[in-house]
């Protein structure tokens, strides 16, 4: 197969980054649509290779609430994430940069002087997304890969995990690492969590998604 094939070549060049990289740009992204591509997400689920980064999830494993803008004629779009810390909501804004390839984006995250590609590797964009990131830390040249299952509501079909969960074993990761989504309602900036909110605080298992 043609996958095999570029596995093997890949790895003879001995880059598992590049490998990575190849083995995301979908042929199905082709004719990705940004526009149909905004709008409202729920980041569901994620797991990655990052030791910090999971430790992070794992205190707090809560949806994130995603809002992503794209004015016309612009090239790049913001994504406004909100989510529950220590029961009071709190809201970021970061700005992707569009690239040459369709499905692929840029940013720069300060706090780790990281720069992060994004790649759209699966969508039907009324349901469900899957992404990859691959970030690369300055100047230790650390990288890390994160996968993430956006949805449109807070649920999720099998279908949509079945892609995500693919995905995370084809990068080496184990499906036991996953972190779920624990939904605490919604979550408005500014806002302390109510006690009516609370009450629909349901913990999930964090693994075996
Ligand atoms: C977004 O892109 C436009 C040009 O397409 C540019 O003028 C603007 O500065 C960019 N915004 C950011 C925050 O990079
Ligand atoms: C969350 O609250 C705890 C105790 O109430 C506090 O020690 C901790 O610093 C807070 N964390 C953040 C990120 O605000
Ligand atoms: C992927 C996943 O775990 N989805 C769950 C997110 O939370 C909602 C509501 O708590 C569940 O119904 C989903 O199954």
């Amino acid at each position: 197969m043609h996958t095999a094939v570029s596995l093997v070549f890949l790895l003879i060049l001995g880059s598992v980054w590049t490998l990575q990289v190849a083995a995301v740009l979908p042929e199905s992204q082709a004719n990705f649509d940004l526009d149909q591509f905004m709008g409202s997400w729920y980041e569901l689920a994620v797991v990655s290779n990052c030791p910090h980064y999971m430790q992070h999830k794992r205190e707090n494993p809560v949806v994130v609430a995603l809002e992503l803008k794209h004015a016309a004629s612009e090239q790049n779009f913001t994504m406004t994430a909100t989510t529950f810390r220590n029961d009071s909501c709190k809201e970021t804004s970061t700005v992707y940069s569009l690239t040459d390839t369709p499905g692929r984006f840029f940013h720069h995250f300060a706090r780790f002087a990281a720069d992060i590609d994004s790649f759209v590797v699966h969508t039907n964009y009324n349901e469900f997304a899957v992404m990859l990131q691959l970030s690369t830390e300055k100047p230790s040249e650390t990288k890390t890969t994160k996968i993430k299952l956006y949805s449109r509501t807070t649920d999720t079909s099998p279908a949509a995990l079945d892609l995500f969960q693919a995905l995370v074993r084809q990068h080496g990761m184990s499906n036991d690492a996953v972190i779920r989504n624990q939904s605490k309602g919604d979550c408005v900036p500014g806002e302390q969590l109510t006690e009516a909110t609370k009450t629909n605080v349901e913990p999930k298992e964090s693994a075996g998604i």
